[in-house]
């Protein structure tokens, strides 16, 4: 029996003063796509069906590198942040995982931390690795690099660190491990791009080499920051190049926000999903740079456009097509369980909107070079308000009709707010 920390009979009550209206909703919504030649039980059933990892860190108050300003019952521990990611998988029904970040996360009874999550009904997605920061333990810096670095102890610092984590991964259920290092220069001839990179192939091949048979690595590229003027995984190409170098096990992860503006990121995921690289996602959205804002809240509609690729994908059944699907982004103004309970619905907005495009339309429309009607077809789906698809498969789930309100009445946060102690911790805080 699952321990979920919001009362049943709350849920209960909540959820009875909006069932009439939903159910209208959803058969007014169903007579529509009917009349499209969409049947709306099936793409319920999928977005049911859907899942996205919460990241543990994203429980946390998140901040800049100006400050960071605590929230009320921040979790102390991971045991504390499991126990916030059960209330959002309670009430969304669409955060079934977390993923894990080591050292932040480390426990010594990893067994202990399995039973909790089970017994709060939540497995362990990709454990993420962090060599970007140093942990006061540890003999080298990694000031400047980790698997790339031009010292070869602290190379083999961080890919035993990245060993640990797959260790960790296996005793907690995991099957992937996530690589994001913060290598990189601030000036212009401050390292060589091609030593570095080969020192950085030499070191994960090492990684990799540890990974178990049924595992996968997920190397994930950014940009800049916190180098400034090259990183040494910057983006997909070389993304690219590293997991075919690597081998079948590896994958190539997209961050949203780890390109720069105007990119075409659903084309980029399109690319990696015909080469059978595309190992995953971290969504989260931007205006401006990595802004690790909450998913779907700038653009929506490239999260869209991202699902249509991969919805495109499912339904033509492409080889090697299983990417995992995490949230990462930074609360840095609002209560993190409800900036979670939200994005997770978008992503799962996002999901319904691209299965209902008209494919068997738009490859006609593409095929006459139709651009006009092609466009529009994707934009009938998107223009669609699924909101009473997606409320009706959380409630049919178990889950809330309306997340948010009834999270504010459960009166979770003061709960915890009373049980954990206020946060000193006020520096910056890029989480
Ligand atoms: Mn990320």
């Amino acid at each position: 029996m699952t321990e979920f920390a919001i009362s049943p009979e709350l849920l209960a009550t909540e959820n009875d003063k909006g069932r009439v209206t939903l159910s209208s909703d959803y058969k007014a919504l169903g007579e529509q796509l009917a009349r499209r030649g969409i049947d709306i039980d099936t793409v319920k059933a999928k977005v049911a069906a859907y899942g996205v990892a919460v990241p543990s860190w994203g429980v946390g108050t998140g901040g800049t590198r100006f400050a960071r300003f605590p929230g009320k019952g921040e979790p102390r521990n991971i045991f504390d942040k499991i126990e916030d990611c059960s209330v959002i998988q309670q009430l969304t029904r669409a955060t079934p995982t977390v993923s894990l970040h080591i050292p932040w996360d480390k426990v010594s009874d990893l067994k202990e931390l399995k039973e909790k999550g089970n017994a709060l009904g939540l497995g362990f997605d990709a454990v993420n690795s962090n060599t970007f920061s140093d942990s006061p333990d540890q003999a080298h810096s990694y000031k400047y690099g980790s698997l790339s670095h031009v010292d070869a102890a602290t190379r083999q610092q961080a890919i035993d660190h990245n060993i640990e984590c797959i260790e960790i991964g296996k005793a907690l259920g995991s099957k992937a491990l996530t690589v994001w290092i913060g290598d990189g220069s601030n000036f212009p001839g401050q390292t060589s791009f091609t030593k570095s990179f080969e020192r950085y192939l030499d070191a994960m091949k090492k990684v990799y080499a540890a990974l178990p048979e049924d595992w996968k690595v997920f190397t994930e590229h950014k940009m800049f920051e916190p180098a400034f003027y090259s990183t040494v995984v910057q983006d997909w190409g070389t993304n690219y190049l590293i997991a075919q170098e690597l081998g079948p096990k590896a994958h190539c992860l997209v961050d949203l926000g780890h390109h720069a503006p105007n990119v075409n990121i659903e084309m980029i995921v399109a690319r990696l999903i015909q080469f059978k690289k595309l190992g995953g996602f971290h969504f989260n959205d931007s205006k401006y740079g990595d802004d690790d804002l909450d998913t779907g809240s700038i653009d929506p509609y490239r999260l869209f456009l991202v699902f249509n690729e991969l919805v495109d994908a499912e339904t033509r059944h492409a080889e090697g097509f299983a990417p995992a699907h995490m949230l990462d982004q930074s609360h840095n103004v609002t209560d993190p369980i409800e900036s979670l309970m939200n994005s997770a619905t978008e992503v799962s907005r996002a999901y319904a909107q691209a299965l209902l495009v008209d494919r068997k339309a738009l490859e006609g429309y593409q095929d006459g070079n139709d651009a006009l009607m092609a466009t529009e077809t994707l934009k009938a789906a998107f223009r669609t308000d699924v909101e009473p698809i997606l409320a009706m498969a959380r409630l049919e789930n178990g889950g809330a009709i309306t997340p948010v309100a009834t999270y504010r009445k459960s009166g979770y946060r003061a709960k915890v707010a009373a049980e954990r102690p206020e946060s000193k911790s006020g520096g910056g805080g890029i989480v």
